[in-house]
């Protein structure tokens, strides 16, 4: 049988290269974001290029009731998720923790922690549908180490490591897999978003060296999904070759 996956974020980045890798390797999906122009037109292409069936959700992940109420109106036919990429997230800022605006700390915790847990819980049920279910949350390598004017991001991400040793843990006994998955420094909007739409600023981060791109990631994600049922990747961390983790960036 054809098997689902579900993402968040899909409308950029790492989420939206996931959702083409897993297309191309036949899945059905879900894909989910806040930007619909941007959900309908890579629900188009996909269907088109593939031949996959693809549902799109239109939510803000921070809105509990609203991820609880469209994850249950899904059609009959889609309450059935095996894999879900919990990759929708923002990095806001980047001054330290005395000069930080306290808004972008409130909306990075509620989007890439709060919302995380919504999504996972909404989309549980579904989960323990499948046979082989499997959480795959996209973490960074800014949740294993901290660095300077990275604060409230890497405490949100060590937050997400956190939770998925316990979301392993926990869901041992329901057979479900969860992996973390760690990148390093990977060209998308993430920069562009962190820093606020200045497109220079955002450029040079990725200057100096050759950064991942989306699709390395989701060649790594798609890696850890396609393994035997009784194997699970706990940790991956994936960075370019120029980064030993996020203080430590050769830049030429
Ligand atoms: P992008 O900015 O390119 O993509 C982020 C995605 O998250 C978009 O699809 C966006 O969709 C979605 N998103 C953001 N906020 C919300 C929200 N409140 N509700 C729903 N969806 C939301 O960045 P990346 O692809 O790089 O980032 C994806 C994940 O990877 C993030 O969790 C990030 O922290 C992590 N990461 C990124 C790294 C990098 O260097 N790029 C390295 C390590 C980890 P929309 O705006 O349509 O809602
Ligand atoms: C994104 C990578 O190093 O900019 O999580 O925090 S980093």
């Amino acid at each position: 049988m054809t098997k689902t996956v579900f993402i968040t974020g899909a409308t950029s980045g790492i989420g939206k290269a996931c959702a083409e890798k897993f297309a191309a390797e036949k899945y059905n999906l879900i894909i989910t974001g806040r930007r619909k122009e941007r959900l309908d037109d890579l629900q188009a292409a996909l269907t088109k290029e593939y031949a996959v069936k693809v549902w799109s959700l239109c939510f803000d992940v921070q809105q509990k009731a609203d991820v609880f109420a469209q994850v249950a109106a899904l059609p009959e036919d889609w309450q059935q998720v095996d894999i879900l990429i919990n990759n929708a997230g923002l990095a806001l800022g980047r001054e330290p923790f005395d000069e930080a605006n306290m808004d972008d700390w409130e909306t990075m915790l509620n989007t890439n922690v709060h919302g995380l847990l919504y999504v996972s819980r909404a989309v549980m049920p579904l989960l323990k549908r499948s046979a082989a279910a499997h959480i795959i949350n996209i973490v960074s390598i800014a949740g294993k180490e901290v660095y300077e004017n990275g604060n409230v991001y890497c405490a949100t991400k060590f937050a997400v490591d956190t939770l998925s040793k316990s979301m392993r843990i926990d869901l041992l006994k329901h057979g479900i897999k969860v992996t973390a998955v760690h990148p390093g420094a990977a060209e998308t909007e993430f920069s562009v978003v962190r820093f606020k739409g200045d497109e220079q600023k955002a450029a040079a981060t990725y200057q100096g060296f050759e950064p991942l791109t989306g699709a390395d990631i989701a060649a790594s994600v798609y890696y850890c999904a396609s393994l035997p049922p009784h194997i699970c990747i706990n940790d991956l961390v994936i960075t370019c070759l120029a980064q030993a983790g996020p203080n430590h960036l050769f830049k030429k």
